[in-house]
Parts: structure tokens; sequence; C-alpha cells
């Protein structure tokens, strides 16, 4: 019971403060009342070597459970056209995986691939598709993402897309969508991008998943030109 509990917190130790007492009364409750979400507690003291009249001294505190962050899920599409597209990518893979808090789960293969929706006389591409495991948030990863383009000695240009070593888009995260100037998720244009949708097929087959379908859109968007690169295994 939470009377045991208590009990114990004053029987098992002493405290020098009565904050520290109240602190380690709703720290035992926490840890043994998974239920309990939220926790008020006066605690008085009535003997306090205070030179005064009063009843008692007392202390109040108030704590909310601190519930440990789930890891989620995200999956990123990588792309470069700039460079050594191989390395780059290769590289911006160890850079995600020494983010804090994540680690790369799964990496498909590298696709070259026909530049979508730009201008003509831009570089063919190479992409890929990332799984990671992370306890940062969307926002917090997506600077994570933008400091490992940075890195890779991506130019960012208003309205326009120009040529990049990298390029790497949030495109799902677990349980989690947004659409705001600073981020939009699940990615808007994923589902027309065959350049994404085929690498992630690697990842899902039929790209589909517990949280996420895009079969229909890997049937219906044009494929062509797209071409797995072999890798040497264990490379
Ligand atoms: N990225 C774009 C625009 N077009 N085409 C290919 N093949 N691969 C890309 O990564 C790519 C693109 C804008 O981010
Ligand atoms: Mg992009
Ligand atoms: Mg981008």
């Amino acid at each position: 019971s939470v009377t045991k509990a208590v009990t114990r917190a004053f029987t098992e130790r002493s405290y020098d403060l009565i904050e520290r007492a109240a602190q380690c009364v709703c720290d035992e409750i926490f840890e043994q009342f998974s239920a309990v979400k939220e926790i008020e507690i006066t605690l008085k003291k009535p003997s306090a070597p205070v030179k005064a009249d009063f009843d008692y001294m007392a202390v109040k505190l108030h704590r909310t459970r601190q519930e440990q962050p789930a890891a989620k899920t995200a999956i990123l599409s990588l792309g470069s056209n700039l460079g050594n597209r191989e390395e780059n990518l290769k590289n911006a893979i160890k850079a995600l995986d020494l983010l804090p808090d994540t680690s790369v789960v799964q990496v498909s293969s590298f696709y070259r691939t026909p530049p979508f929706g730009v201008g003509k006389g831009h570089n063919e591409y190479i992409n890929c598709c990332v799984k990671i495991c992370t306890y940062l948030s969307p926002k917090a990863l997506l600077g994570g993402l933008l400091g490992i383009e940075a890195a890779s000695g991506r130019i960012r240009q208003e309205n326009d897309v120009l040529p990049r070593t990298l390029d790497i888009d949030l495109l799902l995260y677990e349980g989690f969508s947004c659409n705001d100037s600073e981020l939009c998720v699940p990615h808007p244009r994923m589902s027309e991008r065959a350049f994404v949708l085929v690498p992630l097929c690697d990842l899902y087959p039929e790209c589909k998943s517990t949280w996420f379908d895009l079969s229909l859109s890997l049937a219906t968007c044009d494929k062509s030109g797209i071409v797995r690169i072999e890798q040497i295994p264990n490379e």
C-alpha cells in the first residue's frame, strides 16, 4: 500500500532536510505504483529547531511523473547528385548513427535515379532509404539532419533546387504528423516519387507497415530509369 511505501521511505533511512525526505517519498511512490501520475505531498515537522512559536514547519511538493520517452521509428530518404555521391550517402549514414539517442536500424540498397521534377541538365541522383530508431523529437531530429547536410557541403538557396551533395528528408515518423513551415511529416511529395518508394520497398515490402501504407503509390508511380547499384558484400 501507499502507507507502507511512505513508512518505508521514513524508517529505512534518515534525512537532514524535510525537502529531501518529501522528494524521496515521491520517488518511492512513483517507482512502486505505476498508475500514479501526480503527487502532492505536505510534510510537516512539529519540532523544528527554530526559535519561534509555531505548530510545525512544513514543505509542500507537487511532482508529476517523468515518463521515459519511447523510442520511435523514423524513415529517411537520402539523395545526392553532386560530388562523390556514394561516399556522401555512406558518410551521412555514419553521421546518422552518431546523432544523440539515435541508431541506424536498416539501410536500403543504393539506386541510380533520373532527376525528378527539376530542370534539364541536372546530374543523375543516387538515392537510398534509411530506417532509424530515435528518442529525438521530430524537430530535434530535423535539426540533426540539417546539420549533417551542412557538414557535407550542402548549399541551400531559396526557391531553387540546386544540385546537392546531400539531401536528407524525414519521410515518416511513427505516431506523428505535422504540417508547418519548418516540417511536413509524412513528407507531402513522397507518394509520387519512385526514387523514394523503390528504396523504401527494401525496408518495407510493398511499402507498407502497420502504421503507413504506400502500396497504392508504389503501384502507380513511374519507376523507369531506376537502377539498383550492386553492393560489394560486407562493404
Ligand atoms: N530530390 C529532389 C528533386 N528531385 N530526383 C531524384 N531522382 N532524387 C532526389 O533525391 C531528388 C530528385 C529534391 O529534393
Ligand atoms: Mg528532397
Ligand atoms: Mg530536403
